[in-house]
């Protein structure tokens, strides 16, 4: 009786796939620079040879960038880095989009887009909108003004209040 033993030998025919294509990732504006956010590692069906190899981030951004912790172990869970300070009253949304590569030659490769919500923290102050006013008081008029946080783009989500007073002027007690 004949034994034949076959090796089955391994091609580049599966593209690293993320566990979702698109993930949303809270992210205070209060983080110092340094912090690292874990990503989901994508997963390449072949063999080692043609699984992933790395990965990198293709969207233009000052803020972030992506690493791996070990770039010999490119099948542990990329990392994402913020690299500046963020400012929800500037930009409160990042959109970053992740490429994962495999080892073959072309490389396939694999995409998750991650959106980055930047969370507000009280790190700006009550201002009026202007330095003075000037008020003529009478009993029987009505008289409103506008306390805005902060001018134009420039505000905290969580102040913005009207009061409305009777022959005079009301402070908010509660700035
Ligand atoms: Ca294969
Ligand atoms: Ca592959
Ligand atoms: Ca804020």
């Amino acid at each position: 009786m004949l034994k034949l033993s076959v090796e089955i030998l391994d091609i580049n025919d599966h593209s690293p796939r993320f566990p979702s294509s698109r993930v949303e990732l809270e992210v205070s504006e209060a983080t110092v620079p340094g912090v690292l956010f874990h990503i989901n590692p994508a997963e390449d069906a072949d063999g080692p040879e043609y699984g992933v190899a790395g990965y990198q981030l293709v969207s233009s951004s000052r803020h972030f960038d992506v690493r791996l912790p070990d770039p010999d172990a490119p099948f542990e869970s990329p990392l994402l880095v913020l690299l500046e300070p963020l400012d929800r009253e500037v930009q409160d949304l990042h959109q970053l989009k992740i490429v994962a590569e495999d080892g073959g030659s072309p490389a396939r490769t694999g995409s998750v887009l991650v959106d980055v919500v930047v969370t507000d923290v009280n790190d700006n102050g009550p201002q009026f909108t202007k330095n003075s006013y000037k008020v003529n008081s009478c009993l029987h008029h009505i008289y409103m003004f506008t306390v805005k946080h902060n001018t134009h783009r420039r505000r905290d989500s969580t102040v913005e209040l009207n009061r409305v007073g009777v022959g005079g002027v009301y402070m908010n007690s509660q700035l």
